[in-house]
């Protein structure tokens, strides 16, 4: 039942047990920290973090119930009894037949590149993630965005800016061979695009397509259930639908998934692998022995794999999603508000602070966003992701600066840990920043490693 249609608030369904402590630092100390962290906030040591919106990512409060499963952790090197809960939760929920536990989104990522990708073969996305893409090229292949031209705008209103571009799907597929594509990666809640949704109508096409030109769809559910929301919310047909008959939906019109249950799943580590083709199966549970640990453990406890199983039934629960998803609206409402530049709409897990129209004067290559998000935390502690420049890393055949489209910061709320009033303060903070945004000045790198350079990478402000 879609409980937020009876409710105008989004009161958070839980109450609060037990509580973490955090510290509240001086101007002279941030200084000092993020000088220290070579104006990456990736590299800030959380202590002296007020507010940490880095990532959504591992970051969220587990409930009473799954500290409770961690107590009932099968830690048996094989056939942990937790392994079978969570293949049940898996099949229940995703629909998926095999399942193969990793220690998180990655590791699966890895399997499926490694099991599909051929040297020379083309994986077309609806718009990369930085760990996907890599993966797809350290096993050979060469990524193809075929998300709408909406995605790339942060300006842009439509309702599904995850959806796939046919057209762009078929040109890819008319140049290269249908043989030369191993499987369209799909991501639910496209993360760099700023949490954006793909609709019901565009995965239906999708999914026809694919049949006719005998393409797998491997969908990144790692915000699937978010995605799923928004297909209730937007799309003719699903208003009177649960999110977990939505869920089902999405995952039947797909062959398989990879997953990072740090996000959707409410735990602070996990992921896995899942399809329904037997022979890709056994490939990745020969493969996971390699590099991640046996099939029935994959890298994680026995604890964490019932946190997971638990993560899974709490995550589809209809108030939880309402709670969550009005949070991040309301500091989203707060900042249009006060007319601080941001992705429209507001996707499911964070607010994107659009840096190209927030910092003008800073050219794309000084890094705007990775600037920004040093500002923030500078001005009141709060730590945020650059999602620009830096995070799009070189192209491989010239060498220079992606420079995408889209320069952003990412203020990522972790699952049921901040209040309303951190909201405000966030809020606040940004806003103070947007009515002082001429003094903000560019950043020189001055490290850059050679894969997903954003982690690691230092800066220096430009004089
Ligand atoms: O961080 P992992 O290895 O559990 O998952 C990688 C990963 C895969 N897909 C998507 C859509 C992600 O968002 C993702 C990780 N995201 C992080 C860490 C984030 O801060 O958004």
């Amino acid at each position: 039942m879609n409980t937020e249609k009876k409710r105008p608030s989004w009161a958070e369904p839980y109450k609060i047990k037990s509580v973490e402590l955090i510290h509240m630092t001086t101007r002279e100390e941030r200084e000092a920290a993020i000088r220290e962290a070579g104006y990456n906030t990736f590299l800030i040591r959380s202590k002296e973090v007020y507010i940490d919106l880095l990532t959504d990512s591992g970051t969220s409060a587990m409930s009473d119930k799954q500290w409770a499963g961690l107590m009932v952790g099968d830690e048996a090197y094989s056939g942990s009894e937790n392994f079978y809960h969570l293949l049940e939760a898996v099949q229940e929920y995703y629909g998926y037949k095999y399942l193969v536990p990793t220690h998180q989104g990655r590791g699966a990522e890895h399997l499926l590149s490694q099991i599909m990708v051929k040297k020379g073969d083309y994986v077309p996305g609806n718009m990369y993630f930085t760990t996907t893409r890599l993966h797809q090229e350290l096993a050979g292949g060469t990524f193809v965005d075929v998300i709408v031209d909406e995605a790339h705008d942060p300006a842009s209103r439509h309702p599904f800016k995850g959806n796939v571009d046919m057209d762009k799907l078929d040109r890819l597929v008319q140049k290269v061979g249908a043989d030369r594509v191993p499987y369209i990666s799909l991501e639910g809640n496209v993360n760099m695009a700023g949490g954006q949704p793909f609709s019901m109508a565009n995965l239906k096409e999708l999914n026809a397509y694919c049949r006719q030109h005998n393409i797998p769809i491997m969908l990144d559910a790692t915000r699937t259930i978010e995605n799923a929301w928004f297909i209730r919310e937007r799309e003719e047909g699903y208003a009177d639908k649960s999110l977990r008959s939505i869920l089902r939906e999405i995952c039947d019109l797909t062959d398989g998934c990879t997953m990072s249950a740090k996000k959707d799943l409410l735990v602070n580590i996990g992921g896995f692998f899942a399809c329904n083709d037997e022979e890709v199966f056994l490939k990745a549970q020969n493969m996971v022995v390699v590099y991640e640990g046996l099939h029935t453990y994959g890298g994680l406890a026995g604890r964490d794999m019932e946190a997971m199983a638990i993560g899974i039934r709490e995550a589809v629960n209809e108030d939880h999603q309402a709670a969550r998803i009005g949070q991040v609206r309301y500091l989203g409402d707060l900042l249009r508000k006060a007319g601080v530049p941001i992705v429209n709409p507001i996707g499911s897990h964070a607010i994107f602070l659009d840096a190209r129209k927030f910092l003008p004067h800073i050219d794309q290559d000084d890094f705007p966003a990775q600037a920004l998000a040093a500002e923030l935390y500078l001005e009141a502690g709060i730590r945020a992701m650059e999602r620009g420049n830096v995070s799009a890393g070189r192209d491989p055949e010239t060498g220079r600066n992606r420079r995408p489209a889209l320069e952003l910061v990412r203020l990522t709320l972790p699952r049921r840990v901040y209040t309303q009033a951190h909201m405000d303060v966030v809020a606040e903070s940004v806003i103070r920043l947007y009515e002082n945004r001429d003094q903000i000045k560019g950043l020189k790198m001055i490290y850059e490693p050679e894969y997903l350079r954003f982690f690691q990478a230092r800066f220096e402000p430009l004089s």
